[in-house]
């Protein structure tokens, strides 16, 4: 069904030492997405490297990588119709120069390596990612009470 469509959403270490991982929860809660996973953990060099494989080329890799190993991150699945672009446009541009005011990152932050929250740009990627950080049993399987009055 398009409505039980996955995106991976993480917050990332500046977005826990700054305390906005709260504020970032509420934007996908008050959009109406239902929330599948979540959990708080120190992710290792290795677990990020393979998040990131597609980018191992990129001179910013390293930089990258040693950041998001800097401290705890909060992985997460939101699940909805479109939730994979829908989640994109809430994230707003990689760059937040570029992020659009009212966007999570046009909100919320200023340089791109500090750009506080991960989310997936394909459903194929999304898939992916959600196997790389969560186990099936993590998924929950529960019915909003919301659901008749976010969708017709
Ligand atoms: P996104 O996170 O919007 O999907 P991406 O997948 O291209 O962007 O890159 C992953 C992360 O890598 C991004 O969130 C921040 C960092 N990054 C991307 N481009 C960068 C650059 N030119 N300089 C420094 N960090 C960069
Ligand atoms: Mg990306």
């Amino acid at each position: 069904m398009a409505n039980s469509e996955r995106t991976f959403i993480m917050c990332k270490p500046d977005a826990v030492h700054r305390g906005i991982v709260g504020e970032i929860i509420k934007r996908f809660e008050a959009k109406g997405f239902k929330l599948v996973a979540m959990k708080f953990m120190w992710a290792s060099k290795e677990l990020l490297e393979k998040h990131y494989a597609d980018l191992s080329s990129r001179p910013f890799f390293p930089g990258l990588v040693s950041y998001m190993s800097s401290g705890p991150v909060v992985p997460m699945v939101w699940e909805g119709l479109n939730a994979v672009k829908t989640g994109r446009v809430m994230l707003g541009a990689t760059n937040p120069a570029d992020s659009a005011p009212g966007t999570i990152r046009g909100d919320l932050c200023v340089q791109v390596g500090r750009n506080i929250i991960h989310g997936s740009d394909s459903v194929e990627s999304a898939n992916k990612e959600i196997a790389l950080w969560f186990n099936d049993n993590e998924l929950v399987s529960w019915k909003p009470a919301s659901v008749d009055w976010v969708y017709e």
